[in-house]
């Protein structure tokens, strides 16, 4: 393959691996596989803008199991030269020393401001900016960020820490917008003063709404999710673009 073709950046998030039935699961976890092998000729880098996994959790010794062909596929997208970040979401913030060292993901903090191609690029999963979710803002959010919590949690066994991460991920199910009105527009002004600020680009996640706003050269992107929308960024040569994937092939690609 010649390397030198890689060069878009792709930006996806809110998978939310392993939260629905069985059947939707594997036709979604489909779809994330065929997606990983199709941009691996053209990816020079891969966002994973969080959300990815449904419960994230590494033991000193022991992983969850229900993700191997997952990261197997982005095992090998590493190998074939493309750089793959993992910003942690609120459901899969605790990624850490397996991710980095097995599948050769690159954990950032998040925020993560980075320039790529001569463009400042802000990106976060965006959890932590609606302070009218006030619980989880002051509540849920540090706790979960605590290295004490981490702690804690690590001393249970891992078939019980997996089993209460799945539970208790699952019961917030997935991300009820409509419960916070006018978030989009919150995510939008957010992004929108960023991008004053002298950022290019900006790439939240979390709220589940694919969305893209341009300003002048500048511009907003929510990667959306994938599970309905199946919404994804791809950024070339000055061109932030929001699609939706359709099938394993370069022409059904929307
Ligand atoms: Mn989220």
């Amino acid at each position: 393959m010649d390397v030198n073709r890689k060069n878009k950046i792709y930006f996806l998030s809110d998978a939310h691996l392993g939260a629905q039935d069985p059947s939707t699961e594997a036709k979604k976890e489909q779809k994330l596989l065929q997606f990983f092998k199709l941009i691996q000729e053209d990816a020079d880098i891969l966002f994973l803008v969080g959300d990815i996994f449904d419960f994230w959790f590494e033991y000193f010794r022991t992983i969850p199991n229900r993700y191997f062909k997952v990261l197997k596929a982005l095992s090998t997208l590493v190998e074939s030269g493309t750089r793959v970040y993992f910003i942690g979401g609120n459901h899969d913030l605790w990624g850490g020393d397996y991710l980095q060292r097995e599948v050769g993901l690159i954990i950032p903090e998040d925020p993560l401001i980075i320039e790529l191609y001569n463009k400042k690029f802000y990106l976060s999963h965006g959890d932590g900016i609606l302070k009218s979710n006030w619980h989880y803002y002051y509540f849920t959010r540090p706790m979960l960020k605590s290295k004490i919590t981490r702690f804690v949690f690590k001393m249970l066994h891992p078939d019980l820490g997996i089993l209460l991460g799945q539970l208790v991920s699952n019961r917030r199910r997935l991300y009820n917008h409509k419960r916070y009105p006018d978030v989009e527009k919150a995510y939008q002004d957010f992004a929108l003063n960023l991008l004053k600020s002298g950022l290019d680009y900006v790439i939240l996640a979390h709220i589940h709404q694919p969305a893209l706003l341009t300003e002048g050269n500048k511009a907003y992107l929510n990667s959306g999710n994938w599970y309905r929308h199946f919404s994804y960024g791809v950024y070339e040569n000055g061109q932030l673009e929001l699609k939706y994937f359709k099938g394993p092939h370069r022409n059904a690609e929307g």
